[in-house]
């Protein structure tokens, strides 16, 4: 058996390492070096360059090396009658709440503020929210959005979460599909997006729904660059309607050097990093996936392609 394994991060010494010591069955295959494509039966794989993996004319399964899949939904020739899985890790899901939590209580206790008081050397309290009156809303309540959703509701917040289908989730206010869309936007104070990229949902943070959030609400953005209309965000920010934001994920990645996010008093940047893939816990998930195809065991954490996610 043969896993070519190609990332845009520089990564593949240690995915090797990795998962060769959790396996001798599987030979490991660093792009470029993939050898005959013929003997290819895995993909793991992050942003593939398109083609790629269409020309592997016998490839049984293709591995994400993260949770989202839109790096590689836009390869035209994605071998589309194949199964694809994504990474649904443990520890990577702490990770985003970790993230999450961290940038929710910097904006409810005003860092940017005081950061900025900082600078001008002014000791001023400014005023001080309990965490139950802060209303929090979390786009999407999938794996991410449901660990964000009850850590934040622990930490003594007032939570919501949006989703496509109806769910039930102890605790959270759960709102649910189109309707459901303005009645969580109505109320989030703070509003998280952690909502995976798909034609429905790309450009959904816009002028419409940023306008429908409490004036001085603030954003977090740790799911895709392209769920933001960046020019709609740095119009509410100019007219006070959106306080603050904090942003992981960006359109161009690497953010470029001009890009006035980088010195804008109001925005926090970190270079997508909320929740990294980690080797050394994501190796076995992704090989319990591979021995469930041999054995011809339902996969987990199966896309769906018509969905997008
Ligand atoms: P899941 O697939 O588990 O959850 C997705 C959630 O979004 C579900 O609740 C789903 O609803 C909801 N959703 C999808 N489409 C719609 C829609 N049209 N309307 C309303 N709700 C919708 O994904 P994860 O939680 O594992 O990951 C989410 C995203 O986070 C990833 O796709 C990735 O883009 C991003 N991410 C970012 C990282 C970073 O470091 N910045 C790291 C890891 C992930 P339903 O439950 O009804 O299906
Ligand atoms: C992911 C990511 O999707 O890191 O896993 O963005």
């Amino acid at each position: 058996m043969a896993l070519l394994f190609r990332s845009s991060v520089d990564s593949a010494a240690r995915w090797r390492d990795q998962l060769g010591r959790l396996t001798e069955a599987l030979e490991i295959r660093l792009w470029p070096e993939i050898g005959d494509p013929a003997e290819i039966d895995y993909a793991l794989v992050w942003r593939p360059e398109p083609g790629l993996l269409a020309a592997l004319p016998n490839l049984k399964l293709i591995l994400s090396l993260g949770a989202g899949v839109d790096h590689l939904l836009g390869d035209p020739e994605l071998p589309r009658h194949l199964p694809i899985v994504r990474l649904v890790d443990p520890h990577m899901t702490d990770a985003m709440s970790e993230y999450v939590a961290l940038q929710v209580l910097r904006l409810h206790r005003g860092d940017l503020d005081y950061r900025a008081q900082q600078e001008a050397r002014i000791w001023r309290e400014l005023d001080q929210k309990n965490a139950a009156d802060r209303r929090v809303g979390i786009l999407g309540l999938g794996e991410l959005g449901r660990d964000a959703a009850r850590k934040l509701k622990a930490l003594g917040f007032d939570v919501a979460g949006w989703s496509r289908g109806e769910k039930a989730v102890v605790g959270i206010e759960c709102h649910a599909g189109p309707g459901g869309l303005p009645k969580l936007l109505g109320r989030s104070e703070i509003l998280v997006c952690l909502l995976p990229l798909t034609a429905e949902t790309e450009g959904i943070l816009n002028a419409r729904t940023l306008a429908l959030l409490p004036r001085g609400a603030a954003l977090v953005n740790a799911a895709r660059g392209a769920h933001l209309i960046e020019e709609d965000l740095f119009a509410a920010l100019a007219s006070g309607h959106i306080s603050a934001a904090v942003l992981d994920v960006f359109r161009d990645e690497p953010l470029p050097a001009d890009h006035p996010f980088w010195h804008h008093p109001r925005v926090v940047t970190t270079p997508h990093v909320a929740a990294f893939t980690n080797p050394a816990t994501a190796a076995p998930i992704i090989l319990d996936n591979i021995r469930r195809l041999e054995e011809g065991r339902p996969l987990l954490n199966q896309i769906d392609l018509a969905r997008g996610y």
